[in-house]
């Protein structure tokens, strides 16, 4: 790791946040020759140990290309070219090559994305701050924002032209923006996921997303020895009550009998529980701050987009940005607007795979009926699997 570089008074594009959107962020715009600071608010050991998405879209595989941060995800990726979908005993494999004329995702950990960007950052001489403490934006509407932050009990200002808020769902960035400016869309989930990451080789060698009388399973991977298992649980489960008996024989129960039957199990390294909850900012732009990712959107993990939607955004913010500084603000001005269609429609998809596959017991046996109709209704058409791989391979940018 490179030695901390000193904190410079300006820059020209602020980055609150670095997780994968502020770091692909900074190292597509210093490729492009533009000045920025990240700052975050964790340690970067700290960052690196979260473990979340797994599934990444052709447009993100590209963009990391584009960022010279994907050597080792084009070595050590899974390339998948289908993904199966079960209800109760039944299984559906969906060709998403096939369906979409040869798409396929890659499934590679966000941790290991990020610590790749990291990599990438400090080969370049990022500057990065970690364990930047109260940061603050200020004058975000006027011609001159600037951010203050606290770092070993000194306080920093930072003057730039630009502020881009890449820090997450609890971040300071949407918090900044005045309220009657925001407009804010939510759903939350009566349920969350509790999943495990552990050594074992996987059950499949694809993706099982399983809708099951019990709840909703999905078994994924990160490796063909490192597997990621998740089950819909109730909001009032605790971690600690999950002995990793009780986890594998919870598992084997919301799958297939035959998928079950083939369960490898061993300890885990990693459980946790994260709550489900659908949510949308507009817009995404406020002066000259600008939102990004989980600053901006939370989807559901069904369709695996939340990370993806993050590194569309990116796109747009990046182009926009660069645009900019050779004479052609267009891309910045249709920030929110470019970025915000496809947020929606990730969301919708999100939203419709998650409704597909939970068990809702609120919505009773007709809702249970339409869950078994929209299965049998994939199974049979080629356009409805069609639709489905289109979105979950990810729409164009
Ligand atoms: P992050 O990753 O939350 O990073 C934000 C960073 O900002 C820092 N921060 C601050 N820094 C300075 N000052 C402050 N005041 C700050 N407040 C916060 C934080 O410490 C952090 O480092 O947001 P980003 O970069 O927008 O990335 C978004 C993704 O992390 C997220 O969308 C995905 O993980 C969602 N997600 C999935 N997405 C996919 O595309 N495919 C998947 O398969 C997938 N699976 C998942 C997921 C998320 C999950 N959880 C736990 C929420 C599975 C799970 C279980
Ligand atoms: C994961 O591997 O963590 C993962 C994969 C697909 C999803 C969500 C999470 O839809």
């Amino acid at each position: 790791m490179s030695a901390p570089m000193p904190c410079p008074a300006k820059t020209q594009v602020l980055i609150v946040g670095g997780g994968p959107s502020g770091l692909l962020l900074s190292q597509l715009l210093h490729r492009a020759g533009i000045d920025t600071v990240v700052l975050e608010r964790r340690s970067r050991d700290y960052v690196l140990s979260r473990i979340r998405a797994g599934v990444l879209e052709q447009g993100m595989v590209d963009l990391l290309r584009r960022a010279g941060a994907a050597e080792r995800m084009d070595r050590e990726g899974l390339v998948h070219d289908g993904v199966e979908i079960a209800f109760e005993e039944d299984r559906l494999r969906l060709d998403l090559a096939d369906l979409t004329g040869g798409k396929t995702v890659m499934v590679y950990g966000q941790t290991e994305v990020t610590a790749d960007l990291y990599a990438a950052r400090d080969a370049m001489g990022g500057v990065i701050v970690h364990e930047a403490e109260n940061v603050a934006l200020h004058d975000v509407d006027g011609d001159a924002p600037y951010a203050t932050f606290e770092k070993n009990g000194e306080t920093h200002r930072i003057a730039c032209d630009f502020i881009a808020g890449c820090d997450g769902f609890h971040g300071v960035a949407r918090q900044t923006i005045p309220a009657d400016v925001l407009k804010t869309f939510e759903l939350v989930y009566p349920f969350g996921w509790l999943g495990i990451l552990a050594d074992v080789p996987p059950v499949n060698d694809e993706l099982i997303y399983a809708c099951h009388d019990k709840g909703f399973a999905l078994c994924s991977m990160r490796s063909q020895t490192r597997s990621r298992y998740y089950i819909q649980c109730s909001l009032e489960e605790k971690v600690e009550d999950w002995s990793d008996d009780r986890f594998w024989e919870a598992l084997a129960a919301h799958l297939p009998a035959d998928v079950a039957g083939k369960l490898v199990t061993g300890p885990s390294i990693e459980k946790s529980i994260a709550p489900l909850r659908s949510f949308v900012t507009e817009p995404m732009r406020h002066g000259r701050l600008f939102l990004a990712g989980d600053a901006a959107h939370i989807v559901p993990p069904t369709g695996a987009k939340g990370l993806n939607l993050a590194a569309s955004d990116i796109h747009y913010l990046s182009t926009g940005l660069i645009d900019h500084y050779r004479g052609d603000s267009t891309g910045l001005e249709t920030y929110s607007q470019r970025a915000l269609a496809r947020v929606w429609k990730a969301e919708r998809f999100s939203w419709w795979m998650t409704t597909f596959l939970h068990r809702f017991p609120e919505k009773g046996a007709f809702g249970a009926r339409m869950q078994r109709a929209e299965f049998d209704y994939l199974k049979s058409s080629r356009a409805a699997q069609a639709s489905l791989a289109e979105n979950y391979v990810g729409l164009p940018y």
